[in-house]
Formats: structure tokens, C-alpha cells, sequence
């Protein structure tokens, strides 16, 4: 814990002047979870977890912030009176954070948030407009390729769908365990998706070749990536709050190890991440701390590129106020809308 404690800080951090080199942004947003509530209280809950969280990290060797500027952001108002509106100014929120001068670090909320933050994504420098250059790398144990799910196409269930409906250039699922036949069918056929099973990393027989295998992997991809974790892609006994959990799935090691990859690509740079599905456990605080240590771990990681030469500002800081963009994405392509449930 921080020795100057800062309530409503991630890590209880204070901050550092006007500066940003890391923006932790909370989307407390919940439209279409299947089963299971509460995933609207998970940022809040993840950052009052994070203070349990030791500042040290091993592989970056210092503690947090390592003379970094950690800057926590208000909420996002979740403002918008139906699932278009919500979507389109979720993306707005997130554009300027897309500048390329700090890595924005996002607290979900639903996995309904990865579409809007892939449009935005799309302005930041590496991207340049161009979503085919993106890779998304998705930890999870659902596929979330389905076109819909009770009739809605932007369910979290459909995350992964309408991010390649976006055009991203790649696709690389982690964890994945539970998902339709013809989801396995689209992960058949589609080239842009690499998916490794759960049932293969995690097998007691032949996991070690088949994790060995997804890390190469990860270690071979070029250019800008965003990292989406769902944290039901680790396994639910230690993630039991969130919305869907399933056994079977990743430790917290292998999800550490996936993080440390993808960052330590030398041909690739982590632009942002996520990490969604967090929902605040009652009885213990586990989901929330586990859910605090990963998004920690992210932190450190990008620290550690930032010190190994392989991360640079794009551009000049810009700091920490910053005005949403209009968009209107997702109003043009959702004809029948519905409108927000008021709980
Ligand atoms: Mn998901």
C-alpha cells in the first residue's frame, strides 16, 4: 500500500502534477450481461481492492508507480438513454485517451465495452485510422463470436464479432472453454482468428507444448495490439463474482505470463488494455483483488517496455483533463435499438 493512501486512486497512488504516462479509466457499464448482476460496480470495487495490492513487482524490480505518472479518471457517466447512445459515447469518452501520449488502462464493466473502445482505438497514431493494422489479444472463457444473443448483436456475447465487423487485422483468444459449434466453426474458418483452447493449455498432459505454443505466438505479433481481459477466462475459482464464471480456466500465472508476452514482443507495442467482467464479490473480496493484481500486473508491464526502450509517447502530453468526441457509430448501425433498463 502506498505510504500517502489516496481513496478513489488505483493502488491509492497520489498523483503527479498535470501529467499522464498511464490513465486508469472506469466504465461502469452493464446493458446485457446474460446471468448474473453487478458488473456496473466493478471498476469502483476493483480500485478499492487495488489498495490491498503490494506496489512492488518483481520483473520491473521498483515499486509502483516507478516514477511514473498514474492518473485514475473520474468515472464515465454512462450517460445515454439507449444501447446506441451508451455505445457512442462510451467511444467518445475513450478517443482522446487514444492520443498516443499515456497508455489508457480500462476497467469494465461488461464486455460490451470492447467494440466501442476498437472505434476509438482506431485514432490513436498507430492505428491511423486503419483498424485492419490492430491485433486485439483476448483472454476469456467465452469465444464471444456469436452474431447475437437473444436477438442482440452487441451483446457481450457478440464482443469479438463486432470487433472483426470493425476490421481489426487479428484476432488471438486465450482461455477460451465455453462456446457454440457454430463458434467453433467461424474460429475454424476465419484466418484473422488464432484461438488456444483451454482444454489444450490447461491439460494435464500435453498443456506445457500447447502454452509454449500460445506464447510463441503472442511473442511473433507486429504491430499496435490492445489486450481485452475477461476475467472469466481465469479460472472461476478464484474470479467466482464475476457475471459468467466457468471452471477449467487460466491460473493467475499463465494470465500473468500472456500479459508479459504480448508486452515483451519485439515487433509489436501494447497501445491499451482492459480488463472487464469484474463484479464485487460480498463475502470475500477475491473477484475484485484478483481482478486489482491483473490490472497491476498491466501496469508494471507497460512500466517495464517503457524502461526496456520498447514504448514511446506518439505524441505530446496532453494531461489529464480531456473532452469527450462526438460519435455516431453506432447509432447508424443499430436500427432497432432498445432502450436502457432503468434497474
Ligand atoms: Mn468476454
Amino acid at each position: 500500500m502506498s505510504e500517502e493512501y489516496v481513496q478513489g486512486n488505483f493502488l491509492g497512488l497520489p498523483e503527479k502534477g498535470g501529467e499522464v504516462d498511464v490513465a486508469i479509466l472506469q466504465l461502469p457499464y452493464e446493458l446485457t450481461t446474460s446471468y448474473g448482476q453487478g458488473t456496473a460496480g466493478g471498476p469502483a470495487a476493483c480500485i478499492t481492492a487495488s489498495a490491498q495490492v503490494e506496489l512492488f513487482d518483481a520483473s520491473l524490480g521498483e515499486d509502483l508507480p516507478a516514477g511514473a505518472a498514474l492518473f485514475t479518471a473520474p468515472e464515465w457517466d454512462a450517460e445515454g438513454n439507449s444501447l446506441a447512445e451508451q455505445l457512442d459515447n462510451m467511444s467518445g469518452y475513450l478517443r482522446p485517451w487514444y492520443a498516443g501520449d499515456c497508455f489508457p488502462l480500462i476497467l469494465g464493466g461488461e464486455h460490451g465495452i470492447l467494440p466501442p473502445l476498437v472505434y476509438a482505438a482506431q485514432h490513436h497514431p498507430m492505428v491511423g485510422g486503419d483498424i485492419e493494422r490492430l491485433t486485439v489479444v483476448q483472454i476469456d472463457a467465452h469465444a464471444d463470436l456469436r452474431e447475437q444473443l437473444d436477438g442482440e448483436p452487441y451483446s457481450h456475447a457478440c464482443a469479438a464479432s463486432r470487433s472483426l465487423d470493425l476490421g481489426i487485422g487479428k484476432l488471438v483468444q486465450i482461455g477460451i472453454r465455453a462456446y457454440s459449434k457454430q463458434e467453433a466453426e467461424f474460429i475454424e474458418k476465419d484466418q484473422r482468428v488464432t484461438t488456444f483452447f483451454a482444454r489444450d493449455t490447461q491439460s494435464p498432459s500435453h498443456g506445457e507444448a500447447a502454452w509454449t505454443s500460445c506464447l510463441e505466438t503472442l511473442r511473433s505479433l507486429s504491430g499496435p495490439v490492445h489486450l481485452t481481459i475477461d476475467i472469466d477466462g481465469l479460472d472461476g475459482s478464484i474470479v467466482p463474482a464475476t457475471g459468467t464464471p466457468v471452471p477449467g480456466g487460466l491460473s493467475f500465472w499463465r494470465a500473468a505470463e500472456t500479459i508479459e508476452a504480448v508486452f515483451s514482443a519485439p515487433n509489436a507495442t501494447v497501445i491499451s488494455a482492459d480488463v472487464n467482467e469484474i463484479v464485487a464479490q460480498e463475502d470475500s473480496p477475491l473477484t475484485q483483488f484478483t481482478a486489482a493484481m491483473l490490472a497491476t500486473k498491466v501496469i508494471a508491464t507497460q512500466l517495464k517496455a517503457r524502461k526496456d526502450g520498447r514504448w514511446k509517447a506518439a505524441a505530446a502530453q496532453a494531461g489529464k483533463q480531456r473532452v469527450a468526441e462526438p460519435c455516431d457509430y453506432f447509432r447508424k448501425q443499430i436500427k432497432t435499438d432498445i432502450p436502457k433498463e432503468t434497474a
